[in-house]
């Protein structure tokens, strides 16, 4: 019998009071519930981090209700899923990020200070998973949370490291990596889900067999099996009920395969598989090394390629009786070449598995796969000798080889007897020790392969996939990348955006492109006032965070100069340090010299086995040490190496900068959203005519940009003609007195061997440009301290950018991507209560 009408809305207001209640009372009463039940503290005994904990659990309450309603949505047959495979998603600290998209920031403000506590100091004792290295993983995060803000239908695939990106700390200048322990205190966020486990095969042998009806078939016979154990991340869109899911897997031991060991008495062979299996989502490799020959690494990705596409199959299988239309069900977005063994995978899957035929399968996965180029630097680019793969993959092996066969057969019948031709194209290359190329296999199993920018896209066209290109012109494409405001603006710089919401409404949120409203008050002189003193308020933000942590006292009236990335000789870290030692150089020749207050700021990882990149840091610390003190500076001049720059810091520092330093060698960087994210909080950009910058240009307007330096096409002839990087250093008397105070040992307590290596490679090779770029920089740089100069005048332009940066929003590109790639569309998400429903 149904409960009377009275009882049930009075149950219903109890659930939703206890898990879903948004009033200010409710979330403070859900918060000392959580202490209590969950981490098992009173107040009494509470620190801040049990407090952050019990509030991120009353917040994941408060995401469920969406979270669970997506799922099910998305089971239905003619919902398409995008499925980004990503080895990295450097998705942030979680906490506030959720509370703007679910709306209740404010209300939580409240109930935590009604708890008697800080909701700013609750949100900073949140550890970040650091599981990325730079821009590509945290592109993955910023296109998962804008998915889920256009309500599209995705899942997040990667891998669930123990340690993700080492932790910096800065000790007599140098970087020293200490283990990132993000899920020590545990994690909040994540639900395991032990019934989507799903095993994978490593190395072994293949075999032909034929089945019941007579086929022809091979199958498999592993030498060990690994169990993929699915930890889920709700992802929230912005003030709308999706929740995507972000799935990252973990390597665990596979039961049944240690039975055996352990049944024949070998229980420390049984142990190993155990640890040997949990060693492969221990840690995420840093970047910027090469990284053949780190066979754990193939381990990684073919693991959570094959998690990803058997966790599809499965989805599919729920729903429909056969895979016919896998490529219709699914998008997989091959995040750089790090998933492409995916292609392999998915036709193993397909034809030894699930019984298609050869072209069936083929066609499912063309359909299925699309492949984003992130990089064109040749150490990036992957490629597995083919002796570790054949003994790690024996059937992908097989399979690649067919694949390849009766690709090079297309292209002869396109170029007949053009052996070059089928030797560039080729999957494998074998001009000495052979090797699997990754790129060329994503390619080839993808309809849709893009770069990241516009430049750069047309890179990959003339450069690494040239006769790619020509081969199939209509595969190529070009999605230049995007931030997500949300994280970007609403979260990091609250009071940049209040601002601009108390002007035009806060519909630009949503829809970056409403920003040029703002261009309505640049003439408003009270408008830039207000503009200023936001800056002003966060630069002192800054300054207090920067006093704290390092003891270096800075002021917000100097003009904050920033460069935070990887550290990386084509992002040209040194460039910009050659660029202040000749500013020190002026004011110690000009002691009187009239100039632009300016404080530095770096910030930025090395890869541990980088050894020029540490030198590089070393450098920036060594002249901070000297500049930072000498009197004739008079606080002039500052350096400021901020150590573990992250997704937090990055929060903190986007906000605060005045300049963003994009310098890097024309061609090398495929597009940078560093970039975008300084110019979308008013700053302005020094750059070279590289990745994304050209388009950030094109749209803030060539005056509100500083841009110098040599074009792809002129760094090309120089290198043609022979480039001397002595003719400059000769040359150019400021340059030269700058190299020659570093080779002087005056920035390294008078030790001339520190540096050396540096100054040599910039004398001798200099592959970065640096000496050919250095005068049109400083020169630039000058026009930069000019125009600070001229407060209305600077903080027009920082206006202006900000209006003007609505392309930059990651909601225009994975729009593009839905369009152009992945054939998607947006599935609003009714709320059922299931709670409710079951009571
Ligand atoms: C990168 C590019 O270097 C960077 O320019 C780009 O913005 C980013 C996202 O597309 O991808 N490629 C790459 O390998 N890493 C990047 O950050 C690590």
């Amino acid at each position: 019998m149904n409960p009377p009408i009275n009882e049930m809305m009075q149950s219903q207001i109890q659930i939703e009071d206890d898990r879903t209640g948004l009033s200010i009372e409710t979330l403070r009463r859900a918060m000392a519930d959580n202490l209590f039940y969950i981490l098992g503290k009173y107040p009494a005994i509470a620190n801040n981090k049990d407090y952050y904990m019990a509030l991120a659990y009353t917040v994941r309450d408060r995401l469920l209700h969406r979270w669970l309603n997506t799922y099910e949505a998305y089971m239905k047959p003619e919902v398409k899923i995008v499925c980004y495979l990503s080895a990295e998603f450097l998705v942030g600290p979680h906490l506030a990020n959720n509370l703007i998209n679910l709306g209740i920031y404010d209300q939580i403000r409240q109930a935590v200070q009604e708890s008697g506590l800080n909701l700013q100091e609750l949100i900073n004792t949140e550890e970040e998973p650091g599981l990325g290295n730079g821009g590509l993983g945290r592109l993955a995060a910023c296109y998962m949370e804008s998915l889920a803000t256009l309500e599209v239908p995705a899942i997040g695939y990667g891998i669930r490291y123990e340690f993700g990106i080492f932790d910096q700390e800065i000790r007599e200048g140098w970087q020293v990596e200490i283990t990132d322990k993000w899920l020590q205190d545990g994690n909040p966020w994540e639900i395991i889900r032990p019934e989507s486990e799903v095993y994978i095969n490593f190395g072994g042998r293949t075999e032909p067999y034929q089945d019941d009806q007579g086929n022809y078939r091979v199958r498999w016979i592993p030498e060990y099996v690994v169990k993929g154990i699915a930890y889920d991340t709700p992802i929230l869109g912005y003030k709308v009920n999706t929740a995507n899911t972000l799935r990252l897997w973990k390597g665990e031991a596979c039961e049944s395969f240690n039975f055996q060991r352990f049944n024949v008495g070998d229980y420390y062979g049984a142990v190993d598989t155990k640890v040997y299996s949990e060693n492969l989502t221990k840690v995420l490799y840093p970047n910027d090394e090469p990284v053949q020959g780190k066979e754990l690494r193939l381990q990684q990705q073919y693991f959570f390629v094959s998690c990803a596409l058997q966790d599809m199959i499965r989805i599919h299988l729920t729903e429909s009786e056969n895979l016919d239309n896998f490529g219709d069900k699914f998008a997989a977005q091959l995040n750089d070449t790090h998933p492409s063994i995916g292609v392999a995978e998915l036709m193993r899957l397909l034809i030894d598995v699930h019984h298609y035929s050869w072209d069936q399968a083929w066609d499912i996965t063309q359909k299925t796969f699309a492949y984003t180029n992130h990089t064109l630097l040749p150490e990036a680019l992957e490629k597995w000798p083919l002796s570790i793969f054949g003994r790690l993959l024996p059937r992908h092996l097989e399979i690649i080889y067919e694949i390849n066969r009766r690709f090079l057969d297309q292209v002869r019948m396109k170029y007949p007897g053009n052996n070059e031709k089928l030797s560039c194209l080729s999957l494998i290359d074998d001009r000495g020790e052979k090797y699997i190329r990754m790129a060329n296999l994503a390619t080839v199993g993808s309809h849709k392969v893009n770069g990241v920018a516009a430049l750069h896209s047309e890179l990959v066209k003339k450069t690494i996939l040239r006769d790619f290109y020509e081969f199939w012109p209509e595969k190529f494409t070009n999605v230049t990348n995007g931030v997500t405001p949300r994280r970007w603006m609403v979260v990091s710089n609250p009071r940049l955006s209040e601002l601009i919401t108390s002007r035009i409404g806060d519909n630009w949120i949503k829809n970056l492109d409403e920003l040029r409203r703002l261009e309505q008050f640049v003439d408003d002189g009270h408008f830039r006032y207000q503009w200023r003193e936001v800056k002003w308020g966060v630069k002192q933000d800054l300054a207090n965070y920067i006093e704290d942590k390092l003891g270096i006292k800075v002021s917000p009236d100097t003009l904050f100069d920033v460069q935070v990335k990887r550290i990386h000789e084509y992002k040209r870290q040194h460039l910009n340090v050659l660029q202040i030692i000749t500013l020190y150089n002026r004011i110690k020749h000009n002691p009187n010299l009239d100039f632009t207050p300016r404080t530095c700021i770096f910030g930025g990882k090395a890869a541990p086995g980088y050894y020029m990149a540490k030198l590089i840091i070393k450098l920036i610390n060594s002249v901070a040490e000297v500049v930072n003190k000498d009197p004739d500076v008079r606080d002039r001049l500052k350096v400021v190496f901020l150590p573990d720059y992250n997704v937090t810091l990055g929060q903190r520092v986007y906000p605060a900068a005045d300049l963003s330093e994009q310098i890097s060698t024309a061609g090398k960087e495929a597009s940078g959203t560093g970039n975008m994210k300084f110019s979308l909080n008013g700053a302005l950009t020094i750059g070279t005519y590289d990745g994304a910058n050209i388009e950030i240009r094109q749209e803030v307007g060539e005056e509100n940009f500083f841009l110098f330096g040599l074009k792809t096409e002129d760094i090309d002839q120089l290198r043609a003609k022979g480039y001397n990087p002595w003719d400059y250093y000769y040359n150019n008397p400021e340059l030269k007195s700058t190299l020659d105070l570093i080779s002087s040992g005056f920035f390294s307590h008078g030790d001339c061997e520190l540096f050396r290596p540096l100054v040599d490679s910039l004398l001798h090779s200099d592959p970065f440009f640096l000496f050919a770029d250095y005068q049109s920089y400083l020169e630039c740089q000058d026009r930069v301290s000019q125009a600070y100069k001229d407060q209305e005048y600077w903080t027009k332009m920082s206006i202006l950018n900000v209006a003007r940066m609505g392309k930059f929003s990651s909601d225009r590109s994975i729009k593009e991507y839905c369009e152009n790639i992945w054939y998607a569309k947006p599935v609003p998400i009714e709320m059922k209560d299931y709670v409710q429903a079951d009571a």
